[in-house]
């Protein structure tokens, strides 16, 4: 028995029993678990090509059989069912094999960026409480057998650490196995199965808990949303541990479905188109900076693209000519995508017409989704007028996971999410990205919480204050950039730079720009908040790029 178990914090994901009536007589949440469906697929389509990576080529038979070694051999190695490890591996296929072997051994994987540092992983292994970490050799350069040690000399928690690759004084992925018969049953589907990041809010990333009820739901009606079956073939292009590569449909999606997962080593034209001819890929999501580069790339490509049926475009806004772009470009269906690690995800319909796909975030999934947008007082605003959105139904988390203060804030009493994004909704039910009321940078689909930055640039010697804000980008779509009032001697942007990105953080949080200012401006004195502030040093920004 793992020796902390009893002192940790449970994992808890409750809706109240009236709505899990409701969610269960609708037929969405089934009882259904991730062992439970990866063990029955592995049966029914035993010898289909399951997962396609690097030299790896797995059907449903080996991956359910590799799972079941890895989760056999993290139980001998003394990790018990219930406990938190974080994982932080890229597009490779060992990825899903060890998140499936987590969930065979009842583990919780608490999921990782690639690009994700010692001060974000620490924070992420602290707030699971999590035993164990696993990581790869190397990816894309970053050795993260270096950040394990520095981890576990910050976490002492984290007593384990698995390696794909050459594991040094580690323990090697490959080498785990065990007694199979010592694997525990299938886990309460009401359970929560995993840990994902909060990418849509302020301050440090926050867990959301999902459970295999839910979040089962979301794929499977995702899949038929998006026209995900047994024949399609679905590429990761962005890292697979971002819940839109993963559930919307993503890899989970599709080996549901008994389809076939392809992992792209990188996002780019060069790694993927190779591999679209190759596996006659039929379903790929992008960030809009990406579809645009796909669009143009797609012109002058030798690769054959022609399976490619859906390209759908989702964490960050697309605005209308992008969406014309990338359909001209890819001539395929474009379908938008508007959803948050959170649950609600929002999808335009493959049949949708055009008008809608291209000016919309499309509508939620579910019936049962509960949207709301509403004014500054919580009152509901009509249809056409931009107001915060918020959110409940069978696949939106009720809390985050050990965040009493940001679960005041980002909930309504009656159980409502709050997103953060400004919204209108049109007549028809859809949705339109506006903006957001929080704080945070969206670069490229990946966010950025200005107030997590302004706190380590704080932290420099010779920085008096500092504001960050999002500046809108050609390319981007939005990029950072930070206002700082040096104290004493004022540092060279580079080296502030290099602050942040020395402060164990991922490089996209580094600022784009550095703004040097003497003051945040005669206005804002005393009581204006940072939001204020922040916004009016945008303004005055761009007005003075503008002139
Ligand atoms: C996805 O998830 P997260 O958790 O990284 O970020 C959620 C936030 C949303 O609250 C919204 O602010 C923004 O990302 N967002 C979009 C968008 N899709 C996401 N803003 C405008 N237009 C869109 N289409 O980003 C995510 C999760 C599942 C599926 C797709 C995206």
């Amino acid at each position: 028995m793992s020796q902390s178990a009893d002192t940790r914090l449970p994992l808890r994901q409750v809706w109240p029993d009236a709505f899990v009536a409701r969610y269960r007589a609708a037929g969405y949440w089934r009882g259904e678990t991730f062992p439970g469906f990866l063990r029955d697929r592995a049966r029914r389509f035993a010898g289909d090509v399951a997962v396609v990576g690097g030299e790896a080529r797995w059907t449903y038979a080996q991956l359910w059989d590799r799972a079941e070694r890895i989760a056999a051999g993290l139980l001998a190695h003394g990790l018990a069912p219930g406990d938190r490890v974080v994982v932080q591996l890229g597009n490779i296929p060992e990825f899903v094999a060890v998140v499936c072997g987590l969930f065979r051994a009842q583990l919780i994987p608490v999921y990782a960026l690639p690009a994700h540092r010692l001060t974000e992983v620490a924070h992420f292994a602290r707030r699971a409480e999590a035993s164990a970490y696993v990581g790869a050799e190397k990816y894309e350069g970053f050795d993260y057998r270096t950040l394990a040690r520095e981890l576990q000399r910050e976490v002492p928690a984290v007593r384990h650490v698995f390696v794909v690759g050459e594991a040094q004084e580690f323990v090697a992925v490959d080498a785990l196995d065990g007694d199979r018969a010592a694997l525990p049953d299938d886990p309460d589907p009401q359970s929560v199965a995993f840990l994902q990041i909060s990418g849509g809010s302020t301050g440090l990333s926050k867990l959301i808990p999902r459970t295999h009820d839910d979040y089962i739901y979301s794929f499977r009606a995702s899949n038929e949303i998006c026209g995900i079956g047994r024949d399609s073939v679905y590429l990761v292009a962005l890292p697979a541990a971002h819940n839109f590569p993963m559930s919307s449909p993503g890899f989970f999606g599709a080996l549901y479905a008994g389809a076939r997962v392809v992992l792209s080593p990188g996002p780019g034209p060069d790694a993927a188109f190779a591999l679209i001819a190759r596996e006659r890929v039929t379903c790929v999501g992008l960030v809009p900076p990406l579809a645009l580069l796909w669009a143009d790339a797609a012109a002058k490509t030798a690769h054959d693209l022609s399976s490619l049926r859906v390209v759908q475009v989702g964490g960050a806004k697309l605005v209308p000519e992008a969406a014309r772009r990338v359909i001209a470009g890819l001539g395929c269906t474009l379908q938008q995508v508007f959803g948050m690690a959170e649950g609600l995800v929002n999808y335009t319909r493959l049949d949708d017409p055009e008008d809608i796909v291209i000016h919309t975030q499309g509508r939620p999934i579910s019936p049962d989704d509960e949207v709301l947008v509403v004014d500054d007082r919580g009152e509901p605003v009509p249809d056409g007028t931009t107001g915060h959105l918020l959110a409940r139904g069978p696949y939106t988390i009720r809390a985050y996971h050990n965040d009493p203060a940001a679960n005041a804030r980002a909930f309504t009493d009656d159980g409502y999410y709050r997103t953060g994004d400004m919204v209108q909704r049109t007549a028809g039910g859809y949705l339109i990205v506006q903006g957001r009321a929080t704080d945070h940078i969206n670069r490229a689909g990946e966010k950025i919480s200005a107030e997590e930055i302004e706190d380590h640039l704080l932290a420099h010697p010779q920085v008096f204050d500092a504001a960050v804000v999002s500046i809108p980008d050609e390319f981007l779509g939005e990029r950072s950039c930070a206002f700082v009032i040096p104290g004493g001697a004022r540092p060279r942007p580079a080296e502030l730079k290099a602050w942040v990105r020395g402060r164990g953080l991922a490089a996209f949080k580094v600022p784009d720009q550095i703004v040097f200012v003497e003051a945040f401006g005669t206005t804002a004195v005393g009581k204006v908040s940072r939001r204020e502030l922040r916004a009016q040093l945008r303004e005055r920004f761009l007005a003075q790029e503008a002139s």
